[in-house]
């Protein structure tokens, strides 16, 4: 795709640029000012060449209505302001027509509008594809899956009402004919939060005969998972009718009634495990042991999940080792008991998601007898870069996975503007750019990254801890340009570094990470007799999520850890993505409040920052900011040499040259392509651009004089 649209609205629709490659000059604020300018005439769509900048209204706008999509559909994406539709419609065609896979990558930070931005291009997609009985079946499935992943997968944090807590990444494939036919959905790694909106949906959308036979009681402040957050009500969500939609949806999908039953056990399980107690229980021989305080919790969960209550408690409170071969039984004290029941939670909770995607990708799948011939659209909507108060783990592998798809944004970026340089026969200008391969090195380098430090650490017997894989991290890294920690002499000097952390200086800004909690996160350790005791139940599903509960499974390998197997799902991810075509959405936040009509500079200038865009405009302007195909730039400015005016009869391509002729600029400020007009600076364009409206003028009045003269 070439960088010229929004050429036209540019001049027409008059709300600062609409494509920021034309800023003149191309400074921050220029840029943001510009934003801003567009953002309070509610244009929240700015390209950068072919990249999408949105910033999130917090306002229901009339963007989004059939009209508006049928006022996009097969334009040419420079003849209407910036819009997602334009890209989506751009790589839509160009999958179909030209037979090039797609891809679209959203990203920005928490609550800027990614999960939005991904359903307005499912609905531009489902819109102009073609109709039918399977075709619409399909449709709905796949439109069906959002708001059940949402409720699943989505919780209410601080920074959005509406957080996704995985990644998304839902190829859509279509025949030969641009129709949809399925789909495949991949998530990355689940967060195993507690507060997730299908159990507020659940305890209010359930009649109280189906919170008994799950032996619930009405109202969230019972369940110690859900009343910590001090915010049960999120303004605006109707949990009641969400619960419809999401239980609906599971049935479109195809799961049976017999599954969604399941699930709401399995969900009924995890609340009441959460109000499970534990009091301390000296031992004779001096250790400390654990009682469970509420035993009816335990005794109704073994109930609703099939297995024996003595099963289920003694796996909540003792644990099973080898020593010297023999298997002995050891009391857990309550900080261990405590520690278990929730990792047991969060593990039923993050494989019954696994599980729900698998099982709609079942449904969703391609028939096989089209699984050959399909082309494909993917949307990425992956939780942004993310810098908290704290950082820890969490905040460590989402930057990372976030610096991939930087470094993978720059390379294509480049990639694409050298091709088209190739393929017009214009000569490549080197572009010098910060290259973040570096910091993606520094994390994930086999043997040495920190993710391989902290496998190591975790795997290394004896006496590991957080601080002995920071002590490691600081003889290994300290020289390395982007990593900071106060035991690193270069930062020795450094006061804003404390003890037990490490800074990483990410292609987006310093981050200061925590070390504490690093171990046992990426360990992700369940203790074997719970997933025993897992396997145990009568539960058909649970059964099925812990299958090295098995007693025969003896071979104790240990699981691959959580930032190993994010490693190479991200390895995965950026290989997908490297093959198709890919098109950007990069979305902003414009204040902190949720608020409409807000346009906080600080706050978006951070992200501006952060996202790469005045990189991203500078690689784009590097060589030429401005092109556009003859016929079309003959078109517009022909009124500006004797010689195109009225009607040029040559080659676009002589008659675009005199025009430049006419100009009286410098050589060195165009250059001729094979189908294309190169401008090197927009400055040029824009006195084009007075001097046509001028010559309009002129003309205009020559005529009328002409025309009355005649009466
Ligand atoms: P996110 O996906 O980027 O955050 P969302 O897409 O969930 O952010 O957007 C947050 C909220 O902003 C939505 O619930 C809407 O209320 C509002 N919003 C976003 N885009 C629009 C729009 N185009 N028009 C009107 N309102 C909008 V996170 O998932 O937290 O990273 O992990
Ligand atoms: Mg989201």
């Amino acid at each position: 795709m070439a960088l010229h649209q929004g050429t036209l609205q540019i001049f027409e629709n008059n709300v600062g640029v609409s494509d920021a490659v034309l800023l003149d000059p191309v400074t921050e604020d220029a840029f943001l000012d510009n934003l801003a300018a567009r953002f309070n005439k509610q244009q929240i769509y700015t390209y950068i060449g072919n990249v999408v900048i949105s910033v999130n209204p917090y306002e229901k706008l009339p963007l989004y209505t059939h009209a508006v999509i049928e006022e996009y559909r097969s334009r040419n994406i420079y003849e209407l302001p910036p819009h997602i539709y334009a890209i989506t419609d751009d790589a839509y065609r160009s999958m179909r027509d030209k037979n090039l896979d797609q891809c679209i990558i959203i990203s920005g930070e928490s609550g800027s509008g990614k999960t939005e931005a991904s359903k307005v291009i499912m609905q531009y997609v489902a819109e102009v594809s073609g109709k039918g009985r399977d075709i619409d079946r399909v449709k709905e499935q796949l439109l069906q899956s959002n708001p059940v992943l949402e409720a699943f997968g989505n919780a209410k944090t601080t920074r959005n009402d509406n957080s996704s807590r995985f990644g998304k990444y839902m190829d859509i494939e279509f025949d030969f004919k641009g129709d949809p036919v399925g789909g495949v959905i991949t998530n990355s790694q689940n967060q195993g939060e507690r507060n997730f909106h299908i159990f507020y949906q659940m305890l209010q959308g359930l009649d109280p005969t189906a919170l008994s036979e799950l032996k619930l009681v009405p109202g969230v402040e019972s369940y110690s998972f859900l009343n910590k957050s001090g915010c049960v009500d999120v303004d605006a969500r109707d949990d009641v009718g969400d619960f419809q939609v999401v239980q609906n949806g599971m049935e479109i999908i195809g799961f049976s009634e017999e599954e969604r039953n399941q699930v709401l056990q399995l969900l009924a399980s995890i609340l009441k495990l959460g109000n499970v107690q534990f009091e301390d229980r000296p031992n004779e021989d001096g250790t400390d042991g654990s009682d469970v305080v509420n035993i009816k919790e335990v005794e109704e969960v073994s109930q609703l999940l099939g297995c024996s209550l003595d099963i289920l408690s003694s796996a909540l409170n003792t644990r099973t080792v080898a020593v010297r071969g023999d298997m002995v039984k050891t009391d857990l004290n309550v900080a261990d008991a405590m520690y278990a029941r929730t990792a047991l939670c969060k593990a039923i909770y993050s494989r019954m998601f696994s599980w729900l995607i698998t099982r709609i990708n079942d449904s969703i799948k391609v028939k096989e007898n089209l699984a050959n011939r399909t082309k494909v659209m993917g949307v990425l909507d992956i939780y942004g870069f993310e810098v908290l108060e704290t950082n820890s783990f969490e905040q460590f592998i989402i930057n990372y996975c976030n610096e991939k798809l930087q470094q993978i944004f720059i390379e294509l970026t480049l990639k694409e503007e050298q091709e088209e340089y190739v393929k017009e026969g214009i000569e490549w200008i080197h572009v010098d750019y910060f290259n973040n391969s570096v910091i993606c090195d520094l994390i994930e380098k086999n043997n040495q990254g920190i993710l391989a430090l902290l496998d190591e650490e975790c795997l290394r017997p004896g006496n590991t801890s957080d601080s002995t894989f920071l002590e490691k991290m600081d003889t290994r890294c300290a020289s390395h340009p982007h990593y900071e920690s106060r035991k690193c002499k270069k930062n020795q000097s450094d006061k804003t570094l404390p003890h037990e952390a490490f800074r990483l200086r990410h292609y987006a800004g310093n981050v200061l990470y925590q070390v504490s909690g690093f171990l046992d996160k990426n360990n992700d350790l369940l203790f074997r007799d719970l997933s025993q005791a897992m396997y145990q139940c009568s539960h058909p599903l649970l059964k099925h999520l812990f299958p090295e509960g098995r007693p025969s499974e003896q071979s104790l390998k240990r699981p691959a850890t959580t930032g190993s197997q994010f490693k190479v799902s991200v390895t995965e991810l950026m290989k997908n993505l490297g093959s198709k075509n890919p098109n950007y959405i990069r979305c902003i936040k414009p204040n902190d409040f949720k608020k409409e009509r807000d346009f906080d500079l600080e706050i978006v200038k951070h992200q501006v920052r952060y996202l790469g865009l005045m990189e991203n405009v500078r690689v784009r302007r590097a060589g030429y900011a401005f092109r556009q195909v003859y016929p079309q730039f003959l078109f517009r400015y022909k009124m500006m040499a004797e010689e195109t005016w009225p009607h040029w009869e040559g080659e676009p391509r002589e008659g675009v040259k005199k025009i430049l002729e006419a100009q009286g600029v410098s050589q060195e400020e165009y250059a001729f392509g094979k189908t294309k007009i190169f401008i090197r600076n927009p400055r040029l364009l824009f006195d084009m651009e007075e001097r046509r409206r001028q010559r309009m003028q002129d003309l205009a009045t020559l005529i009328r004089a002409q025309w009355l003269g005649w009466k």
